[in-house]
């Protein structure tokens, strides 16, 4: 409607003569809470491109899956129902295994690695996202995965009966490996799901916790550095085609800068909410040997497993990234 309505517009002007530049409103769904680093980064680029392009296109963040719910995102660009969006890439490992590539726990377990594999996965990732109507413009890394729970946790035996919130596919596995039960729920319900009890632990950055205010139901977080995963922004692949060159180039130009930025708040971020936990009240911590060495054999398990899923192009990427470490 909006874009038959400026098409209009546009004809009419054009048929008085003039050829103004049309604005255009591009709403961009987010997942995450509007004071997350992803979602600060993703307005400044939202800004930077409505600053870019003189306003012709202005970009509108809706954050906290207030227009569509993480789980929906991907679906509402490629049906062009939104143009441009933000979604958490491990989300669709479901879809295809490849996906998964950067929740692969122990592979990639710091910011320079993160890099690393994100360098070596990309091709496969920009072309599985073309095949879906969707084009790359940047991603993030979270800060690493650790273990947050109710009460202090040793080895996997205490975790066992655990109710277990996850994120995508590898954390699920994670829990079933260690006994948990796994429940599905977005980062924007988490508060009231520890609340309430649904779920009572979870592997998620410091980030996410101190977003959400895990103190006030949880006690401890385990430094796991399990993984990064990655949040990325798409656009519709029609309305890029659509867009003029000279706004592209603005846009690519913001998205750079934003995947700068982005990466530098991660590791600002890291440190500064792990101490915003502590001072909410938490235990914060590296999980203990036992712990640690009973998780790695887990992660050699979910390693195999992905290998086998995601097939030649998965050990393609794992061999490029082993390579340039
Ligand atoms: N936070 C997101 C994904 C990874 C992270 O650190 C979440 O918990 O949903």
């Amino acid at each position: 409607m909006k874009k038959l309505t400026n098409l209009m517009a546009a004809t009419a002007l054009t048929a008085a003569g003039a050829l103004p530049a049309v604005a255009e409103t591009w709403d961009m769904p987010m997942a995450y809470s509007a004071s997350n680093f992803h979602s600060a980064t993703g307005a400044e680029f939202a800004q930077c491109v409505t600053t870019g392009t003189g306003g012709e296109i202005e970009i509108v963040t809706h954050p906290s899956g207030s227009l569509f719910k993480g789980a929906d995102i991907k679906r509402a660009i490629q049906t062009g129902q939104a143009p441009i969006g933000e979604r958490l890439l491990s989300g669709h490992q479901n879809e295809n295994a490849l996906f998964g590539f950067d929740s692969i726990p122990f592979l990639a377990t710091s910011f320079d690695d993160s890099d690393k594999l994100w360098k070596a996965a990309k091709p496969s990732i920009e072309k599985l996202l073309a095949e879906q109507n969707l084009t790359l413009l940047y991603a993030v890394p979270w800060p690493p995965q650790g273990l947050y729970f109710k009460n202090a946790v040793e080895s996997v035996a205490d975790m066992k009966g655990i109710k277990f919130r996850s994120y995508n596919n590898a954390t699920s596995r994670l829990a079933e490996l260690t006994g948990m039960l796994p429940v599905t729920i977005e980062a924007a319900e988490i508060s009231q799901a520890f609340a309430t009890g649904v779920a009572e632990s979870m592997v998620s950055s410091g980030s996410t916790g101190y977003d959400r205010k895990v103190w006030e139901s949880l006690g401890f977080f385990y430094e796991v550095d399990a993984w990064l995963p990655r949040n990325y922004v798409m656009v519709n692949s029609e309305v890029w085609a659509d867009t003029a060159d000279a706004h592209k180039n603005v846009i690519k130009g913001c998205a750079e800068l934003a995947e700068y930025a982005g990466n530098w708040r991660a590791k600002e971020y890291t440190g500064f909410t792990l101490q915003g936990l502590r001072d909410g009240g938490m235990t914060v911590g590296p999980a203990s040997d036992q712990m640690v060495g009973e998780l790695k054999e887990i992660g050699v398990t979910m390693t195999n497993e992905w290998l086998e899923a995601a097939g030649d192009e998965g050990k393609a990427i794992v061999d490029a990234f082993k390579a340039s470490q």
